[in-house]
């Protein structure tokens, strides 16, 4: 295929819309979906279907009606493509040589089709059988001096069961090294919102948004990530809710919306608006502009209280459900409005007219994605939203709530299951007593972490349950030393990516059936558990033929691995992958809210999991919600930075584009920031291209600055002119992760910082091609 010419042009449609329908066309013929497997598009979210692999955003009525999504359609196009990496594929190209293809390529080869394992002496992946490959795992294992020397990654599409049954096995082990994907993702939410309201999930369902009045959106792009939830913002805004989008980009996406499911939309020429209003913070700005409006919103309270007004706080709330609110409310009166004018970027008026809205919503839910999670005031930016969502009671009440926005589509389920590297006592205690054996207690190594203790020799051993560590992760060189210094890395995996490729002394690529496939097991079709971003538990049944007739799914893997490393003596592995049930049957006995779980997956559309603080039971140690103080940091590795570079010192934040999912590049063009036929762009103001010498289309090389005396530089990206901040750039990941130091995360989150990198730009020789 002949390669687009790289182009910038201005989206002007509403999102989704025709360009939408057509996309997904393009995409079918692209991925060469075998015919029978159209149908499958039609049986995602249905309640004998299979849940989407693409986002964590639920279903409105699980299964009554098809939604189409064109990045869903991407997601299922992109597995049930009928295009094969088969081993004559790796008889013909070496590893090296592989490494010279882009992701985008290494993508459109298709799906794995066996078990195969590296061959140093030929620089090639050929085929292993199952068991070997089993027997070579439980080698390099049960050989390690101390069983934390080995690392069990989990991306987020692992479902309930595999990822129980992989916890499982991993702690019999005798380890919680658990990095996971959410370490990168949504950790400062969980991490933080724990100490305010005492769970460190969402606490609005669907309903909810059908009785809220303002909704906030930070840090998100949903036409692109979440697209389903446009159709959600859309209902709202028809309805007159305020919808405000508090983001340095005025994404395209959350101007205009056209609903493929609604005729009406589609005709308009200008579709349905969604948000009416624009706060654009500079890049890592959200604390001081969130400080601004809790500041704004105890002065309006203070000035109702003088003339008598109806009150702004909630104070019934705050007296019956928080502690520590005096103190919250005596800095917000101390903070400075030069401070938070200058540190979020935000001018006063619209600090004002944002917390005039937040005022005046009688039912507020706030969603936040990246946006907030990946800077390194991530922790206390997301604990003050929850502080200012409870100065006015806007938790655990009916169309009001917070909604952190999850990525993969069963991360949140992961982690409840225990893919948790800092499990609780209580967890380890209820799952030693189920099955009779004594966790490890020592808590274990985050991503970031785990990439130091490589580099440290302290990881020899690496698995992925899905996933593409070398480049999801910072630091990409060094990620990739420490991934080259394993004694064995393991990818569990549907596609070929990098991660393959970057492999330890011995090497295995287990291909496994992706969510989308009959998941046939001793003549009885299993179904597995997901539970998304609202947590609604539910049951997904593949219905595709699978890829390979010599494919295992995910849990027969987990259970094959662990019975040959540790023997079926306490648990009997292969019984529990004969019949999912039964690992159902083990989560329930482990953990509270799974009562009869087998059973409630029957009721289409599953289950709520209980969360406390959306009854505003409050699971703190004192018992209540707590309001937090934290300062405006302005000592932070950027104002170090710019302290030494003045004004030419940029904050790079680095994002998705429309055409990818996370490390899958399905496509070179994003086309609502109207971007076409590459993606080695760098989004900057004008004023900062004229400023920095440059022109737009110009070529710059782009370097960090971090003071551990490390060159960190990308090279060859093209200069585009964009409605962006002053001082700010945003660039695509993963090209960018080379830039983002290892020692550079979110203080109590361990996140890398991948929405706010210091660096500087150069004049470059020549452009990347894609
Ligand atoms: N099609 C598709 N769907 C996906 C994914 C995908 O790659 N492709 N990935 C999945 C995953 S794992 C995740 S986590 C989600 C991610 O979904 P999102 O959370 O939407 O992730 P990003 O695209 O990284 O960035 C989100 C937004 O943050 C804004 N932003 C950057 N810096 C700041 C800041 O300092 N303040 C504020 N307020 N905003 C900022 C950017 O302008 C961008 O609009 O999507 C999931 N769904
Ligand atoms: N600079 C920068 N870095 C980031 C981010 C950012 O915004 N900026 N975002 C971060 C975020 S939010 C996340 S979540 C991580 C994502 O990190 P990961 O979850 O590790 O990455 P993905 O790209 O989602 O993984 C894709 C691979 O998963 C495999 N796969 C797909 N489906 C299945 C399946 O059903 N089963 C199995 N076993 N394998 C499957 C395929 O081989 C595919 O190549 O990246 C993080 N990294
Ligand atoms: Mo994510």
């Amino acid at each position: 295929m002949k390669k687009p010419e790289p182009r910038i042009e201005p989206y002007t449609h509403p999102a989704a819309g025709w360009g939408a329908l057509k996309q997904v066309a393009i995409n079918l013929v692209k991925e060469k979906v075998a015919g029978g497997n159209y149908r499958t598009l039609f049986k995602q979210n249905q309640p004998d279907g299979f849940d989407c692999p693409g986002c964590a955003w639920p279903d409105r009525e699980h299964g009554s009606t098809f939604e189409f999504c064109e990045n869903g359609v991407k997601a299922v196009a992109a597995e049930a493509t009928s295009k094969r990496v088969t081993p004559a594929f790796f008889e013909a190209h070496t590893v090296t040589s592989l490494m010279a293809q882009t992701d985008y390529e290494l993508e459109q080869h298709g799906r794995l089709t066996d078990p195969l394992v590296y061959d140093a002496a030929r620089d090639r992946y050929v085929p292993i059988a199952w068991d070997a490959a089993f027997e070579l795992i439980a080698a390099h294992l049960n050989k390690l001096d101390n069983p934390d020397r080995a690392a069990f990654y989990t991306s987020g599409r692992a479902s309930n069961e595999a990822a129980f049954l992989y916890q499982l096995f991993v702690r019999m082990y005798g380890t919680n090294n658990f990095p996971d994907c959410s370490n990168m993702c949504h950790e400062a939410t969980s991490r933080g919102l724990p100490h305010t309201v005492g769970i460190g999930k969402g606490t609005v369902t669907l309903d909810d948004f059908e009785h809220a009045d303002t909704i906030l959106l930070f840090g998100q792009n949903p036409a692109t990530n979440h697209p389903r939830m446009l159709g959600e913002l859309r209902d709202c805004a028809k309805r007159g809710a305020t919808i405000v989008s508090i983001n340095p980009l005025k994404e395209r996406g959350l101007e205009r919306f056209a609903s493929p499911q609604h005729t009406l939309d589609m005709l308009s020429p200008k579709g349905v608006k969604i948000s009416s209003v624009f706060i654009r913070p500079k890049v890592g700005g959200d604390f001081a502009l969130l400080k601004g409006v809790a500041k704004r919103v105890i002065e309006l309270d203070d000035e109702a209280r003088a003339n008598g007004g109806e009150r702004v706080l909630d104070v019934e709330f705050i007296a019956q459900h928080t502690i520590d609110f005096d103190a919250f409310a005596d800095d917000l009166r101390a903070e400075s409005w030069d401070a938070i004018v200058e540190e979020s970027g935000v001018p006063i008026d619209d600090v004002l007219k944002l917390a005039d809205i937040y005022a005046r919503g009688r039912a507020v839910i706030s969603t936040w994605g990246m946006g907030l999670t990946q800077h390194k005031n991530s922790v206390p930016t997301i604990q003050l939203l929850s502080n200012l969502m409870m100065m006015r009671g806007n938790i655990g009440r009916r169309g009001a709530g917070l909604c952190p926005v999850r990525g993969h589509s069963n991360v949140q389920g992961d982690r409840t299951v225990g893919i948790e590297e800092k499990p609780t006592p209580e967890f380890l205690d209820r799952l030693g007593a189920a099955y009779d054996f004594e966790p490890p207690r020592e808590h274990g190594y985050d991503v970031v972490e785990t990439i130091h203790a490589m580099l440290e020799g302290k990881v020899k051993v690496f698995i992925g349950l899905g996933g593409n560590f070398s480049i999801a992760t910072p630091d990409t060189p060094r990620t990739w030393d420490a991934m080259r210094s394993c004694d064995l890395t393991v990818h569990i995996t549907t596609k070929l990516n990098r991660s393959h490729l970057v492999h330890g002394r011995d090497a295995l690529i287990l291909p496994t059936l992706g969510r989308t496939e009959i998941d046939m097991q001793n003549g009885i079709s299993q179904g597995v558990s997901v539970e998304d971003s609202m947590s609604m538990v539910h049951i997904s049944y593949g219905m595709n033929k699978p890829a390979s007739p010599n494919l295992l799914s995910e849990v027969a893997i987990v259970a094959r691995m662990a019975q040959a490393t540790l023997g079926s003596s306490k648990v009997d592995w292969l019984a529990h992958a004969n019949d999912y049930s039964l690992i159902r049957d083990g989560i329930e006995k482990v953990l509270d809210g799974f009562e009869n779980y087998n059973e409630r997956l029957k009721h289409p559309g599953g289950f709520h999991l209980g969360v406390a603080s959306r009854d505003r039971v409050w699971k703190t140690p004192s018992g209540k919600a707590r309001f937090i103080v934290h300062e405006i940091a302005r000592d932070t590795p950027i104002h170090r930075a710019r302290a030494l570079h003045g004004d030419r010192l940029m904050t790079l934040m680095t994002t998705r584009s429309h055409d990818q999912y996370n490390t899958t590049i399905y496509g070179l063009d994003d086309r609502y920031r109207g971007v076409y036929g590459q993606r080695h762009v760098l989004f900057a103001n004008r004023e900062d291209i004229d400023m920095l010498g440059f022109e737009p289309g110009d070529v710059v090389d782009i370097t960090s600055v971090w003071d551990d005396g490390v060159e960190r530089r990308v090279n060859g990206f093209t200069l585009v002119e964009y409605d962006i901040p002053r001082g700010c750039l945003g660039a695509y990941y993963p090209e960018t992760n080379p830039l983002v130091p290892l020692s550079s995360v979110a203080d109590g989150a361990g996140t890398p910082t991948s929405k706010s990198i210091p660096v500087l730009l150069t004049s470059a020789a020549q452009a990347i091609a894609a």
